[in-house]
This record gives structure tokens, sequence and C-alpha cells, in this order.
């Protein structure tokens, strides 16, 4: 062991003090928070250091197979309190921090989050990595370097405001730059045959340069690795020539390479398809192709057995372009026939769909994917030519078959779609929820399912409990070491053990006074950032999720209404005092979404300010969503909000974070809350509405929306209350296209539809919640049914049918 780590159980206030002196460059003495957080950071990466030398010599060694996990997103959120749980050092930094009289808390709060995602799909890579890491799978995700991630979401007179999140500002401690791993990336030209050869001619070219983020396993000494590109001039040009004494020419001329990684589209379910965009996509597949590419040759004397050694996956089709890019690399660079190549592609590569919307699958202009990247479109349409011919054969003369199936949409102005080329690219496709996978094969994806039935699968997502559960709620665990030992955090199953206790009264104290802590906590941050004072007595009804009509945010608050007016009219009723807690961001351009914002704060301004109402109703909304925001949230919520109308959330994984930390759900037949129910018990959830077949079987026969609103007074006295300005006296019409949307635009969504039956649910949670006991053996029922939504379990399950990839163990 080094030197520097050997007295560490005992002198980490002696490391840290070093750290500070020679990392940092302060005084101990006059250390600041952000001085202390650097240092501290610094003692574990050194740790970590050692420990990932040791892991990638051992893979190297062994030549593992290995994943490839491509993502354009990783919502990592902060690395220091995980590093320091994966390296059993939580207390000893406690300990030394409090040398300087502080709480190890206050310090970790000063890391910025890493944002680099949208929301739910940048999570679940992030929740993977660290599952990968813990299972000792030897793994590489790559992404993009983005020097500005998630917008920050201010609130400014009940309106978001999007500001820039410029995360690596101060720098950070996490990151490690390979100043010697860099690769060219080429863009746009023209493409020359000669004689059956193709030669790309590109007329732009990118560098990538690589930089490591630490991945530290649990229970291990694994620590895997998170390759981030950032795009640079090319090392040929040379930025001072290209313009001598024109110093701002040169500057741009640097901003140009270098806007590729600047910024993360902010977009949530709807793509956005500007050339900016497709090139960030190719510029992170291609770097990472040749990354990969170089370690394989760097391990064996040729690509042909790149299958046996590789398994690369899509995380959504964002990095699809890699199907082509791959046939490229092979036919074009290294003369594989193309058969072979083709075969070897197809082997290789796997890929997770994220979503049902259509408006949410991925297609490029063919004109764009010309001008961008002319090799690659004619690779694509080589493959859609071959592929058309093989489906011909299946359904000769289905002319309609094979325009459905094409790789190009022909309606309107031609278009790649990327899903296509992700299917027929991989080996296996899978959804994310068993509901989501049956509807992927029911329907978007019906026809592919007739030529390759085996090729589709489910993999129910999952959260890791080790940020989840361990780190974000501190309080619990504690209880859970007392209860079961420690072993659930990487056992997670061994929570079904506690429903032996959920009746007993002394667990059930416990765990109350733990959901009271956390209440307290949550409270806190809620009058920080609002001004809003609620009650910790009160249930916290909680919905936190990206701001979409499909979710539904609009139902709650349709909600909150009726019960205002309820309280107003029968003040004297025994009331269940209610905190309806909010959070999410709005896509910068989703009109409705930033008025169904508004809403919220415009109501809560009402309803919070009314002496009539009291602690009986408060409405909150908690700026700036992200991570470490929900690592607050959490643990202190009674009630998880899952309301997407039934068919629509592919998955949902907030659910299982809430759930998991002994909330119960409100919610709809719908992706993960399906098998959260079947898990917890039908006893212990509370599921409202319309099913997915329901839902469908209204729409075809003529849902009128009208029909509700004329039908339950309750629901027109709310609907008219927003739409009369009853809430924006200071504009009254502000509202009144949300609610014609509703009325007159067809309630796409479905709300008025699901509003009674939701109504009658919240009162069940009252009627539940007014009985304390009760209420607790659900909650603990709920925390013992959540061990399968573990993503350790979901890792081992893409790892052994998917994959094909297992640990390594050391030589
Ligand atoms: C695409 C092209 C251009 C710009 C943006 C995008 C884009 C970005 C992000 C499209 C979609 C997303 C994100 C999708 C997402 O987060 N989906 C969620 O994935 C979760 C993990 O599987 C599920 O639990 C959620 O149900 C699903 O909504």
């Amino acid at each position: 062991m080094p030197l520097n780590t050997k007295h560490l159980p005992t002198e980490s206030g002696a490391l840290i003090d070093a750290h500070l002196l020679h990392t940092i460059g302060v005084d101990p003495a006059q250390a600041s928070h952000s001085d202390l957080m650097l240092a501290v950071s610094q003692m574990a990466r050194t740790q970590l250091s050692e420990r990932w030398v040791e892991t990638q010599a051992v893979e190297r060694q062994n030549k593992a197979r290995r994943v490839v996990y491509l993502s354009m997103e990783f919502l990592m959120g902060r690395t220091l309190s995980n590093a320091l749980g994966a390296l059993e050092l939580t207390e000893e930094a406690a300990r030394g921090v409090k040398q300087h009289a502080q709480q190890l808390e206050d310090i970790a709060d000063h890391e910025p989050d890493a944002a680099l995602g949208n929301g739910g799909l940048g999570r679940l890579a992030a929740c993977f990595l660290d599952s990968m890491a813990t299972l000792g799978l030897p793994s590489w995700g790559y992404g993009i370097r983005y020097e500005y991630g998630m917008f920050a979401q201010h609130i400014a007179g009940g309106s978001q405001q999007e500001y820039p999140d410029p995360w690596l500002l101060d720098g950070t401690p996490w990151e490690f730059p390979r100043a010697d791993i860099t690769y060219p990336v080429r863009f746009g030209g023209w493409v020359e045959h000669v004689d059956g050869q193709a030669f790309w001619r590109n007329s732009g070219e990118v560098a990538a340069k690589a930089y490591d983020m630490v991945v530290p396993g649990h229970g291990t000494q694994k620590v895997s690795t998170l390759r981030l590109w950032k795009a640079v001039a090319p090392a040929h040009f040379d930025l001072g020539a290209f313009n001598t004494g024109d110093y701002h020419r040169a500057a741009s001329a640097k901003n140009e390479f270098e806007n590729i990684s600047w910024v993360l589209y902010p977009n949530d379910s709807t793509p956005a398809g500007r050339e900016l965009r497709l090139k960030q996509e190719y510029f992170f597949v291609a770097a990472s192709m040749q990354d990969l590419i170089k370690r394989h040759l760097d391990e064996h004397p040729s690509l042909v057995n790149l299958a046996e050694h590789v398994a690369i996956h899509l995380n959504d089709t964002h990095p699809a372009i890699g199907v082509a890019e791959l046939m490229r690399i092979l036919c074009d660079e290294h003369d594989m026939p193309w058969a072979d190549a083709w075969k070897l592609c197809c082997a290789t590569f796997s890929y997770t769909n994220h979503t049902l919307m259509p408006e949410a699958l991925e297609t490029w202009p063919v004109s764009l994917m010309q001008h961008v990247l002319p090799r690659h479109l004619e690779i694509i349409f080589r493959i859609n030519k071959e592929f058309l011919e093989f489906a011909a054969a299946k359904r000769p003369g289905d002319d309609q078959f094979l325009a459905r199936l094409s790789l190009i949409g022909e309606q309107g102005e031609r278009r790649v779609r990327m899903a296509h080329l992700s299917i027929v690219g991989s080996h296996k496709v899978n959804g994310v929820s068993a509901l989501h996978s049956d509807l992927l094969v029911e329907t978007i994806f019906a026809d592919f399912a007739a030529l390759w039935p085996e090729r589709f699968t489910n993999m129910t997502n999952g959260v890791t409990p080790r940020r989840w559960l361990a780190q974000a709620n501190p309080g619990l665990a504690g209880l859970l070491d007392q209860t079961l030992g420690k072993g659930w955090r990487l056992d997670l199953d061994q929570l079904q053990q506690l429903k032996a206790k959920k009746a007993d009264a002394t667990f059930q104290q416990s765990f109350m006074a733990v959901k009271r802590a956390n209440k307290v906590r949550l409270a806190k941050l809620i009058e920080h950032t609002t001004g809003i004072v609620v009650s910790p007595d009160s249930l916290f009804d909680v919905q936190v999720k990206r701001i979409h009509e499909y979710k539904r945010q609009l139902l709650n608050v349709l909600h909150v209404v009726w019960r205002y007016q309820a309280i107003l009219a029968e003040p004297h009723a025994h009331w269940v005092p209610r905190t309806v807690i909010f959070a999410g961001k709005a896509a910068s351009s989703y009109v409705s979404a930033k008025s169904i914002i508004h809403l919220i704060h415009d109501v809560g301004n009402i309803i919070n300010r009314d002496p009539r109402i009291g602690d009986k109703l408060k409405v909150v909304f908690i700026p700036n969503y992200g991570v470490s925001v929900a690592e607050v949230i959490m643990p202190g919520a009674d009630l998880s909000e899952q309301i997407s109308t039934a068919g629509t959330e592919a998955s949902g994984t907030g659910n299982m974070k809430l759930a998991l930390n002994g909330a119960l759900t409100i919610g709809t037949d719908d992706g993960a809350n399906i098998e959260i129910r079947q898990n917890v018990g039908d006893d212990n959830i509370f599921i409202f509405g319309l099913k997915t077949p329901e839902v469908k079987a209204l729409r075809h026969s003529g849902y009128q929306p009208m029909r509700y609103y004329e039908k339950l007074p309750a629901l027109k006295s709310v609907l008219d209350a927003i739409a009369g300005g009853g809430f924006s006296p200071d504009e009254p019409g502000r509202y009144r296209p949300l609610v014609d949307s509703l009325l007159w635009g067809g309630d796409h969504y479905m709300l008025l539809a699901d509003f009674e039956a939701y109504i009658g649910a919240q009162a069940k949670v009252d009627a539940l919640y007014r009985k304390p006991a009760q209420w607790c053996e659900h909650a603990i029922a709920n925390v013992a049914g959540m061990g399968v939504f573990s993503s350790d379990r979901t890792i081992g399950e893409y790892a052994r049918q998917i994959w094909h990839v297992a640990p390594v163990s050391r030589r």
C-alpha cells in the first residue's frame, strides 16, 4: 500500500490539511468550505486513482470482454459523497472535517452537480455505471464533456427562466484530462469510389480530447471509467499562424471547433433536428469507436474477433450513427467484406428504446445527413437496400410493409429513421418496463417484431441503492443497518425481510422518526429556496420530474384547486393537512409546460396566503430540480405522484426512488408503476384511472372531454376558476389557452377522463393518512418490496441476456 494512504484510517485530518496546503494552496487554518470540499475530494481521488490503475491493468491482462455504453447524457450529480461511500471513508472524512469545525454535508454541498443530462435517460445511465462498476463488469461509459450542462432554472414572477450552468468554471477535482488521448473526427465533403473502394474526402475536422471521470464500485476495489470527449481545434490547425494579426478571427475559429461540445441540448422527449446536434452525436460516437478499436488492436491482431470482445450499447437512438460508423471503419479502413462486417456489427450492438411517442423518435433529413456525413448516408442506403430485399422475400408484394420498415421515411422530406437503423443494426432491442416493452412490439416496432420476434426483450429499469438510499437517506440506511445488517447495499432483495417488521410498534416508531427528520430537512430546503414555511406534520405530496403534458402535472393542479374549493366549502370537515410539492424543468421552447409552471406558482400564491386555509393546504414549487435536489426530496416524501396517461411513461425511475424511501404511490397503470404494484402489493399502492387499452378504446370511440365538464360540477368549477382568472387576477386570460386545450383542443392526455378517479384515489390517501400506524405499515411494505428495482438487478440482466459479459477476477 502506498505511503500517502497508509495512515488514513486515523489521520484523515492530517491528509486533508496536507492537501489544503500542497494541492489547493491555502493555509489550513483559513480554509473555506470550498477549499475543504476540494481537499477532501483530493484525498478520495488519490485512493481511487490507485484502484483505477489496478482495475485497468487486470482488464488488459485478461483481455476482458467489455461493455461500451454510449450515451449523449450522463446525469451524474455530485461525486464526493458517493466516492467516500465507495471507499468506506465517510465517517473518517467527517471526523477530519470536524477538526475544521465543519459538517461533511455542508462541505459536500459546495460541489456543483455534473448535470450532463436532461432527465430519466441520463440519470439511468449514471445509475447503470454505478452498478456496472459495483458488479465488477469491465465497462466504459462514453459521452460528451459539455462545457454547459442542463440549464439552471430560476423562477421570476412565477415563470421559469433559464441560466447557463457553467459547472466547470472552477475546475473539477473529479476529471482526469488524458492529454495523449485525442482522435480526429471528420465532417462534410464528398465520397470518391475508386476500384470499388470508397474514399471520404471530408471538408471539416475537429479533434476529440479525452477527459475521464472515476466511477467507483461499491464493496469492491473496482473503479470504472466514464470517458467524456471535448471538441478542440485539430492538432495540425495552427490557430496562431491561421491568421496572424487577426486575433479575433483566430479566436472565433477556435470557437467554431469547440462549439460541438459546448452545450447539452436541453430537450426532453422532443428531438431537436439541428445540424449541431447531429454533429454532437457523430462527434462522440466517432471518438469512442476509435478508442475502443485502438484498445482492441492493442490486445488482438485484427478486428475479426471484435464482437467477441466488446458489446456496444446504444442508449436510445442518439448514438445510432455508430452502426454506420462501425461499418465504415470495417469496410473502408480495414478492408473487411461487407457481409462479414455486417454480421460483426449486428453481433456487437444492442439498443434501448426509452419512448413510444412518435414525435420523440429521432429522424434526420437525408439532405442534412448528406451534407454532414456523406459516406455514412451511402452506408445507410446500402444497409437499407439489403434489409428491404430480405424483408421483401418474407412478404412478397407488400409494399406498405416495406415502406413502414424502411430506414428512410418518404412522407414529405426524406428522412433517416434512427430507430430503424438501431433495430436493424442490433442483435437485441429492449424497452424499459414490461408494459413499455410489450407496447413496443405491439405498436411502433410491430413490423420489426414480425420479422425478428426474438430480437425484442424487456429490461425493467432500476436505480442504484447506494445513491438513492445509503447516501440520500442516512437515517433510513442506519435503521436498515441495525435491523438487517449492511448487506442490503449490494443485495437489495434483503429488504424483503422488513415485511416481518412492518407491524412491529418499535420498528414503526423508528421508521416514522426517520421520515419525520427527513421531512424537516425537506421543509428547510423549501423555506430556503421559496421562502414558504410548510409543516412537516402535513402530508408531503410530491411530483418531481420534467414538466411535460403527458406526465400530467396539470391533473395534479386540478386536484389542488378542487381541494382548495372543497376546504372553503366545508371548512370544518376533518381535512388531512397537505403540502403539495412540485419540482421540474420545462424545455425552454415548450410553451404549455412553462405555462403549467406559472400556474403552479399562481395557484400557490392564492392558496398559501388564504387565511381560511392555513396549514390545511400548501403548494410549493422547488426550483432547479436536479440530482442533488432530488436527494433531499425523495427521503422526505409521503406520497409519490406518478399520474401519466396510461401507455405514455416508458418506465419512470423517480417512482422507484420515492417508493424505496418509503413513499406510497398514487399512480396510473403505466410504465414501471405496474411492476411496483406487483412487488409492493395491491394494498400498498393507490392505482386509479384508465388503463392503456381503455385509453386506446376511448380515443377510437371519439373522446369528448366536454362531457366530463358538463357531467361533473366539481370539475367544471375547477376549470372555470382557472380559466376565468381566479388565480391570475393580474391577467385573467392567462390560463384560458391551457384550459381550452382540454375542453376544445381534444385533451390529448385525457386529464378530464381521469379526474374523478384521481379525486377518489386522493380521498383514499387521506383516509389512510388519518391512521398513522397503518400508513406506516404500508410505507414499510413499500420499502420491503422495492429490492427488485435495484439497478444491480437490471444490469445483471443486461450482462447475462444482452451483453454476455461477466466480472473479471484478478490473476
Ligand atoms: C433527442 C434529440 C435532440 C435533442 C434531444 C433529444 C432527447 C433528449 C433526451 C430526446 C429524449 C430525451 C430523454 C428521454 C428520457 O429521459 N426518457 C425517459 O427515460 C427514462 C429511463 O428509461 C424512463 O424512465 C422515462 O419513462 C422516459 O421518459
